[in-house]
């Protein structure tokens, strides 16, 4: 049972030596010493190399190392093959620390103090409480549920949309195309925790964000396929948005004068919403791994036909 690693050095070391203490049963070899490509059983990667299929003819699972799968073609790989996303307790942390600063920042008003005290002014505005502030997530699966029930604990007013119904605990639910518009009419601030699928991608664009409250603002976790960058720099300029922090772009790393990177109300991060550590993220691999050889449902399998 050989399992692969094609991540970055570091990591790769992590894993192998948490292998080794814990599951010695396990075989691990790091990318690119793959030896005898036959043996290879599972694949567990963020890109995962070319050619797949041919490259590994016995490969039985592909492990994302991320907790979305859409930098993998599933279309190339056979069917047998299972893809399996990263549900990291990590990844939830990260997420949950990342949107809670971002809606905590807007609420209160941070960039525009922050922009006072360069111009040295000290002035105070209007504070609105938390429970008059409307907070909405797209996407109410691993992470978006677990971001709701941290922003519930701060008294926001807060809903959520997914493709499916749902019912959450303090949260007005919302579903599918024809629940959107009503959803988003919600959204002071809106957050993106949405897969990339052909479904998605480009969802965020002028038609959605002239459906949300003037002045809202956005938080992009999601993919950068998300957005049409130029809709949100037009919604920016118009004050249909007034400020947007985004974690990730559809060209990543996007150069200096990108147009979201120099904009003035908004704030770019590089992608580090949430970051997979081989220490927290070991447990759910080995057990997928052993609900795999005991011929179990593994968790987090794609469903190639959702794209998630
Ligand atoms: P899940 O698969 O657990 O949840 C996905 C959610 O999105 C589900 O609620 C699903 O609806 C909903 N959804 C999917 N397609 C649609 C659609 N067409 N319309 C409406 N809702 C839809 O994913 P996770 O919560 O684990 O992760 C979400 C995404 O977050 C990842 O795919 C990745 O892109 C991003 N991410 C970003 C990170 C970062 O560092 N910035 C880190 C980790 C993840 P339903 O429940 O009905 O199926
Ligand atoms: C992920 C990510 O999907 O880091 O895990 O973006």
């Amino acid at each position: 049972m050989t399992l692969l690693f094609k991540v970055d050095p570091a990591r790769g070391r992590a894993w192998k030596a948490l292998f080794a203490e814990q599951a010695p049963d396990i075989e691990v070899r790091l990318w690119p010493e793959v030896g005898d490509a036959s043996d290879i059983r599972y694949l567990a990667t963020w890109q995962p190399p070319e050619g797949i299929a041919e490259r590994f003819p016995n490969l039985q699972v592909l492990f994302a190392t991320s907790a979305g799968v859409d930098q993998f073609d599933t279309a190339t790989l056979p069917a047998w093959v299972q893809v399996v996303r990263m549900l990291d307790p990590g990844i939830v942390q990260g997420i949950v620390e990342y949107a809670t600063m971002a809606v905590l920042a807007l609420h209160r008003d941070l960039p525009l103090y922050l922009q006072q005290q360069r111009q040295g002014l000290w002035q105070e505005h209007p504070h609105v409480p938390a429970r008059r502030r409307r907070v909405g997530v797209m996407g109410l699966g691993n992470l978006g549920q677990a971001v709701l029930r941290q922003l519930h604990g701060f008294a926001f007013e807060l809903r959520g949309w997914s493709r499916t119904e749902k019912q959450i605990e303090g949260v007005q639910c919302f579903a599918g195309e024809a629940e959107l518009q009503a959803f988003l009419a919600g959204c002071e601030t809106l957050i993106c925790l949405l897969p990339l699928t052909p479904d998605t991608a480009g969802i965020l664009n002028a038609r959605l964000l002239a459906a949300l409250p003037r002045g809202a603002c956005l938080i992009n976790l999601g993919r950068g396929g998300h957005l049409v960058d130029d809709d949100l720099l037009a919604a920016l300029d118009c004050g249909q948005v007034r400020r947007a922090i985004v974690d990730v772009l559809a060209t990543e790393p996007p150069g200096p004068d990108h147009p979201l990177m120099v904009h003035p109300n908004v704030w770019v991060t590089p992608h580090i919403g949430a970051v997979t550590h081989p220490e927290s993220a070991f447990g759910v691999l080995l057990e997928n791994l052993r609900r795999h050889q005991r011929g179990e449902v593994m968790e987090g399998v794609v469903l190639r036909e959702r794209g998630y």
